[in-house]
């Protein structure tokens, strides 16, 4: 199977027109146990950037780009389906992996993960978000329809009443900081939870392996965790060789030179160097339904 036959059919156009869709079954039971065997040598060995976004009522536990030293996340983002599908996704082979996350939302973690999209990036830009734990619809990442396609970049109204919590600090770190005045085509990210009618609001009940790919500029927010285990996920971001820092991105410069990370990143310059490695897809990857 070539990565042009990746994808069910119909699947291309809905991702365009929505700015995401579900996969089912895309990352097998090997590669979910793989991701969960990650976190939890994650945990126990966390980076600079290991963060609790969590507030007092439950964790939320996340890290990024710790494939550098978790064997388990570096063989996923190598060799998982997810480069075949970002290739798809992106209409470009090679790939270039721009980051490995996750989160894992405690019991009692009954925040939201803010209504925000990820913007610190211009150009070609997707994320594919692994359920690696059953996930209810109303426990699921969720994400407003077309609005990949509104043309601006707006941040989070959290951001605005900077509480100085860490979700927050994690939050203008790696998307942008919403005090600067940014000009025209910036805003704040409308009160959606205030009239969700008013939105074309899409979610999934996803089984672990089932993954949600969006372009990277829908909006997107998740509830809190209101059952009594953790919901995982993994998260690989993807971009092309067009790709470039966009000017309100350079706080993740900053960010990343903080946590001792080396990436020779440059605001309006492709995005190049190790920290982000170029995968080109050659193999047959696993069948999606
Ligand atoms: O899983 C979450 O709660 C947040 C995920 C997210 O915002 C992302 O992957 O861009």
């Amino acid at each position: 199977m070539t990565a042009s036959t990746l994808f069910p059919p119909d699947a291309m156009a809905a991702y365009e027109r929505d700015g995401v869709i579900c996969l089912r079954g895309a990352f097998s039971a090997e590669w979910v146990e793989l991701a969960c065997r990650g976190i939890e040598h994650n945990i126990a060995q966390p980076s600079p950037l290991f963060r609790n976004l969590g507030t007092s009522d439950g964790g939320f536990l996340s890290d990024i780009w710790a494939r550098r030293y978790i064997p388990e996340f570096e063989r996923f983002c190598m060799e998982s389906p997810a480069a075949a599908i970002a290739a798809q996704a992106l209409r470009s082979n090679p790939v270039r992996l721009v980051q490995d996350t996750w989160f894992s939302k405690l019991p009692g973690a009954s925040a939201r993960t803010p209504w925000h999209h990820d913007t610190a990036i211009a150009g070609p830009f997707c994320s594919i978000w692994v359920a690696l734990d059953p996930t209810p619809r109303d426990a699921s990442l969720e994400f407003v329809a077309g609005s990949h396609g509104w043309g601006r970049t707006l941040m989070p109204r959290s951001y605005f009443a900077r509480g100085g919590d860490a979700a927050e600090r994690f939050y203008t770190e790696f998307h942008g900081d919403a005090d600067r005045d940014q000009g025209p085509g910036f805003g704040q990210v409308p009160d959606i939870e205030a009239d969700r009618d008013a939105y074309d609001i899409i979610g999934w009940e996803l089984q672990p392996g089932d993954c949600v790919l969006f372009d990277a500029r829908t909006l997107h927010g998740a509830p809190g965790n209101h059952l009594e285990r953790p919901l995982r996920r993994f998260v690989t971001r993807w971009i092309t060789d067009e790709s470039v820092l966009a000017p309100h991105g350079k706080d993740v410069i900053g960010a990343l030179a903080a946590a001792g990370l080396q990436a020779e990143l440059e605001v309006g310059k492709p995005i190049r160097g190790p920290l982000f490695p170029v995968i080109t897809v050659t193999r047959p990857t696993s069948i999606i339904s």
